[in-house]
């Protein structure tokens, strides 16, 4: 039996965070053995607000590098880059042609971001892009966090149409739920999600971050009032965003830390989460800068991806075109 199509991204803008990995590259490394994996480096959707072009592209290798530095393993998954891929711009054209424009402008991420990138018409569209990626794969489960809900409803509706109006082509995606995307928050606020892009370094800790900056920013971390280690994400926001980022890294129960963490201060347990990040994260970090030397090796992953994915995104595209009424 072929195995399901699962299909992820991410977007390279900046060094990925903990709260990257641990919700989303982790999982993917570790199903990909049992997963026809995809995985993306969305450079399309990343420029639906303003990027530095040389910052961006430098950005785009980095995360490809990354990636595999975190067991992305190309054996197993097709690493790819969104943009090599027409295919994707393509059918999201297509999509774009049967979506009311009422549905994009409900999305909660374009009325939350249009002010910080500006209405234009790529943020509004950018489900649609979405909805390309996923169903140009056939995609069986994309994982999805709170904020992506809406979007995947999109692209299962979107293919619904498509295919009621001109015949079975798409299949309709389903959510991988689970913990597959729980949220790690800003360690300087515990009540907004981390994100590369935050203003404030002290938001996130980059998967390179030096070991001194780890440091810095874990002792500068905001913590609750009271001293107590314990997890209660109501009333203890800060420590227990800690503690889920302690337990993913030591593959712990919130329970054997209470209890590990019981006579212990803050500072104490702080100092004991820099030192399980700088372990875990050291090694990420060798293998990173082994593999950013090796431009060649890099360069022979992408191209292998990029010939794979453009088959498969190729081959749904044409079905969809023959479908439309265009001349093939
Ligand atoms: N804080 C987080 N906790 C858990 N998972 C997270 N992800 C992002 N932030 C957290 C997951 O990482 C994957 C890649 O994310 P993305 O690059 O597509 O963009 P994002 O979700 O918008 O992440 P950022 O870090 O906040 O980036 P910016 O600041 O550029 O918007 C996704 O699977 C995401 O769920």
């Amino acid at each position: 039996m072929p195995k399901p199509v699962f299909l992820s991204g991410i977007q390279p803008t900046g060094v990925p965070h903990i709260g990257n990995y641990l919700g989303a590259i982790k999982k993917w490394v570790e199903i990909q053995d049992n997963y026809e994996t995809f995985i993306m480096v969305a450079d399309l959707h990343a420029i639906t607000i303003p990027r530095e072009p040389k910052e961006f592209k430098e950005k785009t290798l980095e995360i490809v590098a990354l990636l595999l530095a975190c067991g992305i393993d190309p054996k197993k998954s097709t690493l790819f880059i969104q943009s090599q891929i027409p295919a994707h711009t393509e059918l999201a054209w297509i999509l774009n042609t049967i979506t009311p424009l009422g549905e994009l402008e409900r999305m909660t991420q374009f009325k939350e971001k249009k002010d910080r990138a500006g209405a234009l018409a790529g943020l509004l569209n950018y489900p649609v892009l979405q909805a390309a990626d996923i169903l140009l794969y056939k995609t069986n489960v994309v994982p999805v966090g709170e904020d992506q809900f809406q979007h995947l409803e999109f692209a299962r509706a979107i293919a619904k149409k498509f295919n009621s109006k001109f015949g079975e082509t798409f299949i309709i995606p389903e959510a991988l739920s689970d913990k597959i995307t729980s949220r790690i928050m800003g360690l300087d606020n515990p009540n907004k999600k981390m994100s590369k892009s935050a203003k404030n370094p002290n938001n996130y800790i980059a998967l390179l971050d030096s070991p001194e900056i780890i440091r810095k920013k874990i002792k500068s971390a905001v913590t609750d009032s009271g001293k107590e280690i314990k997890y209660d994400r109501e009333n203890k926001p800060a420590i227990a965003n800690m503690l889920d980022i302690y337990a993913a890294f030591s593959e712990k129960t919130f329970g054997q830390l209470e209890i590990e963490f019981r006579e212990k201060s803050y500072a104490e347990f702080k100092e004991e989460l820099t030192e399980l990040l700088i372990a875990k994260l050291t090694p990420i970090q060798k293998k990173y800068k082994e593999l950013s030397k090796n431009k060649n090796l890099l360069e022979k992953i992408l191209e292998n991806s990029k010939t794979k994915a453009s088959k498969i995104a190729n081959k749904t595209l044409l079905e969809a075109k023959e479908k439309v009424g265009f001349i093939i």
